[in-house]
């Protein structure tokens, strides 16, 4: 099985892309094997509860998250996951995580996905991919920890990641209505209008797990 998460909207916005991906992906069949799509609240103490519930009940060989960058102008494999919340934002049930994502657990882990050739495979397929060194300090950092930390544990022949997206074309275009109403803060004040579209996701986000299932020799 292949386990691939989203997330609810948050921050007051009614969309995420990553849980629109998600659930596009539930059922599909990549090198043989089903996918699992997945949606994790926006709540950090249900979601340090979920996570490995789910990962035990699926048992997958692969396992991607998924969650929205806000201005992020491509797909964003993430490389580490550290011990380390600052939510700047409160999660969906108005929790602020400020401190360590799991109190007793090392300073971090680094992603087993094959981050390499899933980004020169993205790249190769015509879309624009990198990768970083922070997933940053609020929910997706915690779920990439959560989920790492529980596969070295108990399941240490499982790969894992997260991958970060852009917004969707229609969530900019709703942002640029927002701000001219608003009338707030000028249009070359802000940097979060990057946008992919659905379809462009998808491909990318199928094209990196087909690749994580070959170099894993599933
Ligand atoms: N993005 C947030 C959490 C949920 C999401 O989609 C993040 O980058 O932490």
């Amino acid at each position: 099985m292949i386990l691939v998460t989203g997330f609810q909207g948050y921050g007051g916005r009614s969309a995420n892309p990553s849980e629109v991906i998600a659930r596009a992906l539930d059922g599909t069949r990549i090198a043989g094997t089903t996918v699992r799509g997945h949606v994790l609240p926006v709540d950090f103490a249900a979601m340090c509860v979920q996570m490995p519930a789910l990962i035990d009940d699926v048992r997958p060989q692969v396992i991607l998250s998924l969650g929205l960058w806000p201005g992020e102008p491509m797909l964003r494999i993430e490389r580490v996951a550290s011990n380390w919340s600052w939510f700047e934002l409160p999660d969906n049930i108005g929790h602020r995580q400020n401190g360590k994502v799991i109190e007793a657990g090392p300073d971090g882990y680094l992603s087993t996905l094959p981050a390499d050739a899933m980004q020169a495979a993205i790249r190769a397929a015509g879309l624009p991919c990198r990768q970083s060194a922070t997933a940053g300090t609020y929910l997706c950092n915690a779920t990439t920890y959560v989920t790492l930390h529980h596969c070295a544990g108990h399941h240490p022949d499982s790969v894992a990641g997260f991958m970060h997206l852009p917004y969707l074309p229609a969530q900019v275009a709703d942002l640029l209505d927002q701000m001219a109403t608003d009338s707030h803060l000028e249009m070359h004040q802000r940097a979060d209008y990057a946008s992919m579209h659905r379809d462009d996701m998808i491909a990318g986000v199928l094209i990196g797990l087909e690749t994580a299932c070959r170099e894993s020799r599933i």
